[in-house]
């Protein structure tokens, strides 16, 4: 892995990409794994008692390192060790957000809003802010629109946020041996698109009967496809499904939301100032770009 200068962020990027390709891991592509790796660093955060979030890569200890809902993420940070070796100066806690927005923009998504500083707890530091308060915060896939929205109100997004950032789901699997559920939600899972959305809205899912947890099933063009129950809220929820149509109808609307949201997703709990994420959603507004 190649050294780059302290602070170079563009060559930190071309050195994720670098390790995207995995031949024998999953669909070949570390991709998908690393954008669940950003969502859930981020997703224990709570806008109230203001804590979790980015902040601190608390994963590589206990208790979020053991936490069922973080199952195969290891894949992802042992991706990212050799680079992080190389380049010391970087937190772990930057390099996963960075790997994650950089994953999504070379699987064909839209460019996100980054900005380094955030800073990495020790196992102490990574214990004290878990004493019962952030753990058992990420979404159950097994349950329905009111959990979805109760989770994701709690980081502070709204329905049209909740649902655009729903459409990671264009990415990877899921695994037996990880949380249970099984295959991809859409035909090509290393790329990123709207077809989620679409996929959702065709009257093809019946569920699977087979000896795992509840969930949804489809063949489409010869492959095999799953939803969540937790996906399915999104056309069962009556506020939810107009963004889903909205999405699936006009892919350049859903990369705009979704640059936004996961950029808002991957700040959260960063304090490095007071306008930290303010500042990043006006940069990008008067830049007119996503
Ligand atoms: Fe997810 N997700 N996710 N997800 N997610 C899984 C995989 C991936 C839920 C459950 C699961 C988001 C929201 C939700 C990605 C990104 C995002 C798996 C399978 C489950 C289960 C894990 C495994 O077996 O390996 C639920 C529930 C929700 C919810 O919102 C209610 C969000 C918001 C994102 C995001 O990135 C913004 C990605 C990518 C994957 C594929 C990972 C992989 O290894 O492949």
């Amino acid at each position: 892995m190649t050294s780059v200068k302290e602070g170079d962020y563009n060559a930190l990027r071309e050195e994720i990409k670098k390790v995207l390709k995995q031949p024998g891991y999953d669909d070949g592509s570390a991709g998908p794994v690393f954008v669940r790796l950003a969502w859930h660093a981020s997703g224990n955060f709570s806008l109230v008692e203001h804590n979790g979030g980015s902040n601190g890569a608390g994963m590589r200890f206990p208790p979020e390192s053991v936490d069922p809902a973080n199952a195969g993420l290891h894949h992802a940070i042992s991706f990212l060790i050799p680079i992080q070796a190389a380049n010391p100066w970087i937190s772990h806690a930057d390099l996963w957000t960075l790997a994650g927005t950089t994953a999504i923009q070379a699987m064909g998504g839209p460019q996100i809003p980054w900005e380094a500083g955030r800073s990495d707890y020790d196992s102490a530091e990574a214990a004290e802010e878990h004493r019962g308060v952030v753990g058992d915060r990420l979404p159950d896939g097994a349950l329905g629109a009111s959990h979805v929205r109760e989770v994701f109100t709690r980081m502070g997004f709204s329905d049209r946020e909740i649902v655009a950032l729903s459409g990671a789901h264009a990415l990877g699997r899921c695994h037996r041996d990880r949380s249970g559920f099984d295959g991809p939600w859409v035909v090509n899972p290393t790329r990123f698109s709207n077809q989620y959305f679409k996929l959702l809205l065709r009257p093809i899912w019946r569920p699977r009967e087979w000896d795992g947890p509840f969930q949804y099933e489809a063949t489409v063009a010869g492959t095999k496809l799953m939803m969540l129950p937790t996906d399915m809220a999104l056309v069962e929820d009556p506020q939810f499904k107009p963004w889903v149509e909205k999405y699936a109808a006009d892919q350049d609307l859903f990369f705009k939301d979704f640059s936004m949201a996961f950029g808002k997703l991957i700040e959260l709990g960063v304090d490095r100032d007071d306008t930290g994420f303010a500042k990043l959603v006006k940069k990008s507004a008067e830049e007119g770009k996503p």
